[in-house]
């Protein structure tokens, strides 16, 4: 049996992901959550799964965008909260085999993907909507949770979990090697065991042992000794933890904060509050800065295509990625305090400084004074000199740190300019 560090050491170097949210929520277009919040009906919902046709949905396409931004692996919600499969399973009729789209879209989801090098992974909602055997009444997140008929109706959970189990076994012996099972998501008290999660996780692993899974099936995955199931890695959603994560003993431990590019996880037609190129470069940064991956999402429309707007967003990180990368892919967090004008990222003996701030003179590296043996611009690769500014001793901090002066008033890249510091 592999060690967690074994898991996800290829994971942590490749640091950067692409989330993908698709099915039959883009018609509507109002986000993945519409028939929670909208409280839409099954037979209300129906509609859509009649319509849904994939028209466009060209997976090579969305392999070549992650690649082109840098990405390293994907993410693909195969079953979201309402229930609907984009892949063939036989355990169900709710699936895109059988809508106008008319066959197993994972499948060539996973074919895209694998051809260009990239991992492969499957989203897994454990909250289904559309099974009859999930409970429904008394449930905050269940669309049919006020309708009066769903009161009294029998369920039989262990029906569900028996579905739940048997899917996640289509999924992990159908595809070939899976990279990573992201499971969402645990609340109240359903939580761990109520999934029969320790069964769960042993399966899994006696299909894919090298598969890394997330933190949502329940658990304390920061407990000196987490459970079987707490999981491989820690999934804060929608924010860069602030001091990055660490376990009781204060030891990092593996995480990925996934982010959305707007406001929503699926397609939705009018929201444009989208982050820009910058913001992403920066939001990657940090991630890396502390430790931690970043699994960006795009949300396809109902044809199956990104978004331009996302499109572009891609290609913009992509460009500072082709040239700033190495201070990203198999880096991680410096010992060195956070910087004044930015952060750190370090691999091994070279450490990245990616300046945020410009100011004015001489960039200032607390502690570093005499330990570096090579400085210059990663872009580009030109060197830079390491100096003692004029009136150097005037100041009562700097004893210990270095100077590199930049040539300009601005920054050469106001996104990111990193400078390559080797070490001595
Ligand atoms: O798949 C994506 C989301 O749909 C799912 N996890 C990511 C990866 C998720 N996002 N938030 N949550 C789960 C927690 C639930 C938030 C809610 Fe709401 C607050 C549900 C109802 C109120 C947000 C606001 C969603 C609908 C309204």
């Amino acid at each position: 049996m592999s060690t967690r560090e074994e898991r996800v050491e290829h994971f942590l170097q490749d640091r950067f992901g692409m989330f993908i949210h698709w099915g039959l929520y883009a018609i509507p277009a109002r986000g993945e959550w519409v028939r929670s919040v909208e409280k839409i009906s099954n037979e209300a919902y129906q509609p859509y799964f009649e319509e849904f046709d994939a028209s466009r949905y060209d997976p090579k396409a969305w392999a070549r965008a992650a690649k082109q931004a840098g990405q390293k692996y994907a993410v693909l919600t195969t079953k979201h909260h309402d229930g609907f499969c984009l892949f063939d399973s036989a355990l169900t009729d709710y699936k895109a085999t059988n809508t106008p789209a008319g066959r197993d879209l994972v499948r060539e989801y996973v074919d895209a993907f694998r051809a260009e090098g990239l991992g492969v992974g499957f989203y897994y909602s454990i909250i289904d909507w559309h099974h009859d055997d999930y409970p429904a009444y008394g449930d905050r997140i269940h669309p049919e949770r006020d309708n009066p008929a769903f009161k009294d109706k029998p369920i039989d959970f262990e029906r569900y979990l028996t579905y739940m189990h048997g899917q996640v076994r289509e999924l992990l012996t159908n595809y070939g090697p899976i990279d990573i099972m992201w499971f969402d998501f645990s609340y109240d008290d359903m939580t761990g065991e109520k999934w029969k999660a320790t069964e769960l996780v042993q399966m899994i692993r006696s299909i894919q042992p090298n598969i890394i899974i997330d933190n949502r099936l329940g658990g304390n995955i920061k407990a000196a000794e987490p459970e079987v199931y707490a999981g491989d890695f820690y999934s804060p959603e929608q924010i860069i933890p602030p001091g990055g994560i660490v376990d009781e003993n204060g030891k990092s431990i593996p995480w990925e904060a996934c982010i959305t590019l707007n406001d929503n996880w699926g397609y939705h037609s009018e929201d444009r509050a989208y982050k820009s190129p910058k913001q992403v470069v920066r939001t990657l940064v940090e991630c890396v800065s502390k430790n931690g991956n970043l699994l960006l999402n795009v949300g396809p429309d109902a044809k199956g295509e990104i978004p331009k707007p996302s499109l572009d967003i891609l290609e913009g990180v992509g460009e500072w990625l082709r040239r700033n990368g190495d201070s990203i892919y198999g880096c991680g967090a410096s010992a060195l305090p956070k910087p004044e004008w930015g952060r750190y990222t370090q691999n091994g003996n070279k450490l990245y400084a990616h300046v945020f701030d410009r100011g004015v003179g001489p960039i200032y590296f607390q502690g570093l004074k005499g330990k570096i043996k090579k400085a210059r611009l990663l872009q580009d690769g030109s060197e830079l000199i390491v100096s003692v500014p004029w009136m150097a001793d005037h100041y009562s901090d700097i004893e210990s740190g270095a100077f590199i002066t930049l040539k300009g008033a601005e920054l050469p890249d106001d996104w990111d300019t990193v400078i390559e510091l080797e070490l001595l």
